[in-house]
């Protein structure tokens, strides 16, 4: 039986047929039609956010801590492009995002109409796939094609953009003909010769080496492929190094975990690194954050290399043995292929690296101390999204992550405004966890309106900002190679308690770590959104550091005069 639909009917039935449940968005005249549709749905929740930015990176931290599609709305114009920095983060790091976009009515196109945007040019390179539906008999089946696009093999964000009168185009609609794939990830199936192959050369490599070192990705959560790298480390008793993306996806108080390499790794990890005879690289890119100088990385590894997509084995990094498939898939093979073995005398040597992290805080409310009251407060079960600059280093490497996917972040865009929007979606993911958002004074002033959506949504997220009266990050990098000149990176805040209060938000203030255990515990447990201010250091900074373009022999570990000419 088919019964008269208009596109923007079909569109809601599209995503209700694709087990959509949640949808961040803002409407605006070219996706007017869809927002008439919407109430009509009500198997689809939709989220108001302040700023299309918002939804794109709602969407992205939905998708993250869900595995599912994350989908965004906008309208045309102003709509789609604040969509593109949401867009471009989930582009860098593999997150399925639907976004769909309203544009001007198809007779309208081309001709500099009232809020007409060529977004499909605009989001081709931070896109997997964008389609423009040009009638209504696609439009089923596009929205499947992209949820299943969006999902299938190295995840990432398609766009969906329909003009107007499609929308409002009626058309016969019959049962849904579009391939409704299921939203969860299927393993690449595995079984071809040259995997068995690579699996093959990797298990000797591995059985020759002296030093070897597992580093994990992001990947590896995407896959998640937990389980098969413990077994792998634990059957081999090989390190575990974890990228910044990676955090989280291999417990941080295991005794093979070493930590986070790359720019802000620590000084044990990046020595490991460069003594390693052997690197298993699974699900991640080797990328410049990571590496450092490539000419000076690993310089006496041999690379194996384990990835999903073809085209970044050999891309950063020079490789020994690439093996292209879903990393739970390969890992799972390569355990089987591995004779058991243990490393006490590299870990031994390994041990002889870590030195004391140089504690250069000179503050009364350290990092560490704030985050282990966030770790105690919420008995370490809660997941933490950071925005960009120095806090997401310090949670980086001093927060003990031990549940899988747990740390969610925007690392290769490195996007700041991320972390509050990004939780807004993960509390929807996880309806029953305790989610923290946090960031420093400048990203949560980027998109701090987003506390109005979590009012009007009851949406319980909790908000830390450590507070240094500085774009922290930019400030240390002008400290250490800029002479110390300090422009445009001081930067001025609102009372925050008092922005809270406007909202109706609870806020607490703390100075000195005696504070931290009232506040923070109070946070946590309101059952609404809460946030706490934390006066840091002013100019503190993140040790140790790889001057951009180094190599990571070379760390700036202290508070050095020295490091000025870096
Ligand atoms: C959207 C965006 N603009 C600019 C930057 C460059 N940037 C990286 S870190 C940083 C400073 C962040 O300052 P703040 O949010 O206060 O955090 P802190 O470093 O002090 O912890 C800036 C400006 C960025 N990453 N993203």
């Amino acid at each position: 039986m088919s019964e008269m639909l208009s596109g923007a009917e079909i569109l809601c039935r599209a995503l209700v047929d694709a087990g959509v449940e949640v949808v961040f968005g803002y409407p605006g005249g070219a996706i007017m039609p869809f927002y008439h549709a919407l109430p009509d749905h009500p198997q689809l929740r939709h989220i108001l956010v302040r700023h299309e930015q918002a939804a794109a990176h709602a969407a992205d931290g939905y998708a993250r801590a869900s595995g599912r599609v994350g989908v965004c709305v906008a309208t045309s114009g102003p709509g789609a492009t604040n969509l593109v920095t949401g867009l471009a983060a989930a582009h860098m790091d593999n997150s399925p995002v639907v976004a769909i976009t309203g544009q001007v009515s198809r007779p309208m196109i081309g001709r500099d109409a009232f809020q007409e945007t060529d977004i499909i040019g605009i989001t081709l390179p931070i896109t997997k796939q964008n389609y423009q539906v040009q009638d209504v008999s696609e439009l089923a089946e596009v929205v499947a094609e992209a949820m299943a696009v969006a999902l299938d093999g190295r995840p990432g964000p398609v766009l969906v953009d329909v003009p107007k009168d499609v929308q409002n185009q009626k058309i016969a609609y019959g049962a849904p003909r579009a391939r409704a794939r299921g939203q969860s990830r299927p393993l690449t199936p595995g079984g071809s010769p040259g995997h068995e192959d690579g699996v093959r050369k990797a298990a000797r490599l591995i059985a020759g080496a002296e030093r070897p070192l597992i580093m994990v990705g992001h990947g590896v959560i995407l896959a998640q492929a937990y389980n098969d790298v413990r077994a792998l480390a634990e059957k081999t008793g090989i390190p575990v190094i974890t990228t910044l993306l990676g955090i989280s996806a291999f417990p941080d108080g295991h005794p093979l975990h070493l930590g986070m390499p790359g720019m802000h790794g620590e000084v044990h990890v990046n020595r490991a690194i460069q003594h390693a005879d052997v690197i298993i690289g699974i699900g991640l890119r080797f990328d410049d954050r990571v590496t450092g100088n490539t000419a000076s990385f690993a310089p006496q590894a041999r690379i194996i290399h384990i990835d999903l997509d073809r085209a970044e084995i050999g891309k950063n990094v020079p490789v020994a043995v690439g093996i292209v498939g879903d990393a739970r898939d390969i890992t799972r093979r390569l355990v089987a292929a591995v004779e058991p073995r243990r490393c006490e005398r590299w870990l031994e040597h390994i041990r002889g690296f870590v030195r004391t992290r140089a504690e250069s805080y000179r503050g009364n409310l350290s990092p560490e101390a704030i985050l282990a009251s966030i770790y105690e407060a919420s008995h370490g079960d809660c997941t933490i999204v950071t925005d960009v600059g120095q806090h997401q280093m310090w949670v980086a490497k001093l927060y003990p992550y031990q549940r899988p996917n747990t740390h969610i972040t925007s690392g290769g865009l490195g996007a700041m405004g991320f972390a509050v929007p990004a939780a807004l979606g993960v509390h929807l993911a996880r309806p029953n966890g305790t989610v923290w958002a946090i960031s420093g004074d400048g990203g949560f002033q980027m998109n701090m309106a987003e506390m109005a959506t979590m009012v009007q949504e009851g949406l319980p997220v909790k908000m830390a900002v450590f507070n240094n009266g500085y774009l922290g990050m930019v400030r240390q990098w002008q400290q250490f190679f800029h002479e110390k000149r300090y422009s445009c990176t001081p930067i001025w805040s609102p009372d925050y308690l008092k922005l809270a209060e406007a909202y109706g938000i609870p806020g607490y203030r703390v100075k000195e770590a005696g504070e931290l255990a009232e506040a923070v515990g109070r946070a946590n447990v309101e059952p609404g959104p809460a946030l706490v201010e934390f006066m840091i250091e002013q100019e503190a900074n993140v040790f140790p550091m790889i001057p951009p373009g180094g190599s990571l022999s070379e760390p700036i570990e202290a508070e050095p005069a020295a490091a000025g000419g870096a």
